[in-house]
C-alpha cells in the first residue's frame, strides 16, 4: 500500500507521469482516507497555493434539441425534459452575460452549446463570441461538442484558452451512458483540440450508477493521455427528470454518489493529474459545506460560480461568499 513516505515515489516534486497503471490508480482509490487525503494534499502543495480557487462562469450558448443521446443531459432531444430550445444566442448578447460574470469576479467564461458537433454556418458567430470575451479580459472557454480539423483551426485563431470536451467515465462504461458517439469519438476531438495548441479541459461524471472500478477507468484514461488536461471537471451527476440517469436515481437513491467516494475520486484525480486544475463541478449544490470543504482539501481548486450551470442550478455568489469566507479562501490561482 502506499504510504506518505512513498508520496516523492508517486510523485516526484513537479512532475507529473502519464504512465499509471489501472493498478496504481485503483490502490489509491483502496487507500485508507486520511491517508489518501494527506497525499492529495502533500501533492496539491507541491503543485498549487493550497488556499486558492478558480472562479469559471458557464453559458448555455444553445440550449436543448441536440442529437445526441447522453444519458444524463436535460438537452437530448430524445429525453422527456421539460426544457425549452433556445437557437444559438447573439454575440452581443453573449458579451453582456461575460461582462456580468467579470463584474462578479470570474476569471474564466465557459461557453456551452447543445450540439453534436457545430455547424461550419455558426463558426463565425462562435469565433466573434471568443474574440469579444477574450478581449473583455477574461479567459475563454467553449464547449460545442466533436470539431473538424477546420473547425479547430478557427477556434485556435481565434484565441480560444481551452475547450472543454468531458470523456466523462471509464471506456468501459460509456456505452451504458451515451450509444451516439463512442469514448474513441471524445479522445479523438481531445486529440484535434491538443494539436492545435488550445488548452485541453476534460473530466466526467460520477453517481451515473458506474462503479470503482469505472471511475479507477475514468480518471486512468484522462492520466495517460499523452498530456494532461489542464482543467479536469469532477462533475456529480445532476438528476433531471426524463432523462434515463436522472430517472435512475429517483428511483434507486442510494444509486447517489456517495460524499466520501466523491471526495476520494477528487483526491486520486489531483494525485495522478498534480499539475491540473481540478474542478468541484456539476452537482455543489446539494453538497454541504463541510463534503464541498473536504474536496478542497483533496486538491480541488476550481468552481464555477453563479446560480446557474448551462440548464440547472448552482449555488449561488453568496453561498459561494459566505463558504470562502469561512475557509479563509481569497485569491484565485
Ligand atoms: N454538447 C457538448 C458536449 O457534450 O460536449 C457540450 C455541452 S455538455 C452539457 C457538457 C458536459 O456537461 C457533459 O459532457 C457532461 O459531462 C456535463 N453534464 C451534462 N449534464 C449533466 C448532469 N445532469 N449532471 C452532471 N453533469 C452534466
Ligand atoms: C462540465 O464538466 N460541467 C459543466 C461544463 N463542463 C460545461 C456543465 C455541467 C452541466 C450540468 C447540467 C446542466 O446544467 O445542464
Ligand atoms: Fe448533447 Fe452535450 Fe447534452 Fe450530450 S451532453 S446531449 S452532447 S448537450
Amino acid at each position: 500500500m502506499a504510504t506518505p513516505a512513498r508520496l516523492q515515489e508517486i510523485c516526484p516534486a513537479r512532475q507529473a507521469r502519464n504512465d499509471w497503471t489501472r493498478e496504481e490508480v485503483r490502490a489509491l482509490f483502496d487507500l485508507p482516507f486520511n491517508d489518501l487525503l494527506w497525499q492529495a494534499q502533500g501533492v496539491h502543495r507541491q503543485f498549487h497555493d493550497p488556499n486558492a480557487v478558480q472562479l469559471s462562469t458557464l453559458l448555455s450558448i444553445k440550449t436543448g434539441g441536440c442529437a445526441e443521446n447522453c444519458g444524463y443531459c436535460s438537452q437530448a432531444a430524445g429525453n422527456d425534459t421539460d426544457l425549452k430550445a433556445i437557437k444559438l444566442m447573439q454575440v452581443q448578447e453573449v458579451l453582456e452575460a461575460a461582462a456580468e460574470a467579470k463584474a462578479a469576479g470570474s476569471e474564466r467564461f465557459c461557453m456551452g452549446a447543445a450540439w453534436r458537433s457545430p455547424k461550419d454556418r455558426d463558426m463565425d458567430t462562435i469565433v466573434a463570441m471568443v474574440e469579444g470575451v477574450k478581449a473583455m479580459g477574461l479567459e475563454t472557454c467553449m464547449t460545442l461538442g466533436m470539431l473538424s480539423d477546420d473547425q479547430t483551426d478557427r477556434l485556435a485563431d481565434a484565441g480560444l484558452d481551452y475547450y472543454n470536451h468531458n470523456i466523462d467515465s471509464s471506456r468501459e462504461y460509456y456505452d451504458k451512458v451515451v450509444t451516439t458517439r463512442t469514448f474513441d469519438d471524445r479522445l479523438d476531438t481531445l486529440e484535434r483540440v491538443r494539436k492545435a495548441g488550445i488548452n485541453v479541459c476534460s473530466g466526467g461524471i460520477v453517481g451515473m450508477g458506474e462503479d470503482r472500478a469505472d471511475r479507477v477507468g475514468f480518471l486512468h484514461a484522462l492520466a495517460t493521455l499523452p498530456e494532461h488536461p489542464g482543467s479536469v471537471p469532477i462533475n456529480a451527476l445532476v438528476p433531471v427528470k426524463g432523462t434515463p440517469l436522472g430517472d435512475m436515481l429517483e428511483g434507486l437513491p442510494e444509486a447517489r454518489i456517495d460524499d466520501i467516494e466523491f471526495v476520494r475520486t477528487v483526491a486520486v484525480a489531483r494525485i495522478t493529474m498534480p499539475g491540473s486544475v481540478v474542478r468541484l463541478s456539476a452537482g455543489r449544490e446539494s453538497m454541504s459545506d463541510a463534503t464541498q470543504a473536504l474536496c478542497f482539501l483533496a486538491g480541488a481548486n476550481s468552481i464555477f460560480t453563479g446560480d446557474r450551470l448551462l440548464t440547472t442550478g448552482n449555488q449561488g455568489s453568496d453561498a459561494d461568499a459566505k463558504l470562502f469566507g469561512k475557509l479563509g479562501f481569497g485569491r484565485s490561482v
